[in-house]
């Protein structure tokens, strides 16, 4: 199989995790224009075929190659874990995506200045929509996906659900664009958000496509 896109994507390292976890051999290509029909990364090749989209990959490899397991049997269990997939596909790459692009791909990939008023601006708007308010009453903004994970995370293992999976997989590729935004992950503040973090860190997949 060939992995078109490149590895500092959260998207890409989504599906790198779900390869790794399943012990499927795999390399990762450039991506090709024109391959995606939204221009977007990543692309799985697998024999003929060209698959777009990170979930939709994860969801094809799992119901070709079914062990282990990634996606829960019981239907309520499912459905959570595929919200928290969608979750972090959506709230938290919107809100780091675009600092990461200022602060990253702009100075280091692609050769052109930081827009430092725009990054400036761009990490208010995360942390005020994060918050879902504009500030405590202490003056200092509160995270709300942070606090949504907090409150949805177990306090004694590494895994949302039961076992380790598609959700593990999603939240864990796109905490990893954390570091380079500036927004800190507060063990104090979010003791099982932080924990969980670190161990998602710990498992060989990670570590692989850090
Ligand atoms: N829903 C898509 C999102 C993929 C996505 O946004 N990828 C980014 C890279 S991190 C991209 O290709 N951006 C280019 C663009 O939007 O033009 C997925 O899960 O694969």
């Amino acid at each position: 199989m060939q992995l078109y896109g490149v590895s500092q994507s959260p998207f890409v390292r989504k599906v790198r995790i779900v390869l790794e976890e399943k012990g499927l051999p795999y390399e990762l290509a450039s991506p090709v224009p024109g391959q995606h029909p939204l221009g977007k990364m990543p692309v799985l090749g697998d024999g003929g075929l060209l698959i777009p989209d990170s979930s939709v990959i994860c969801a094809y490899l799992e119901k070709k190659h079914p062990r282990p397991a990634l996606y829960p049997e019981a239907p309520a269990d499912l459905a959570r874990a595929l919200f928290l997939e969608e979750y972090a596909d959506t709230q938290m790459a919107e809100g780091m995506g675009a600092i990461v692009l200022e602060r990253v791909v702009k100075p280091h990939m692609l050769g052109q200045p930081t827009d430092e008023a725009r990054l400036a601006g761009l990490v208010e708007a995360a942390r005020t929509r994060w918050a879902g308010q504009p500030a405590s009453a202490a003056g200092q903004p509160v995270p709300a996906v942070l606090d949504y994970l907090e409150s949805q995370l177990p306090p004694d293992r590494g895994s949302a659900l039961e076992r380790f999976g598609i959700a593990d997989v999603a939240l864990g590729a796109h905490f990893g664009w954390l570091p380079f935004t500036g927004l800190e992950l507060d063990a104090a503040r979010w003791p099982r958000t932080a924990r969980y973090r670190e161990a998602l860190q710990a498992r060989p997949s990670f570590k692989t496509t850090e």
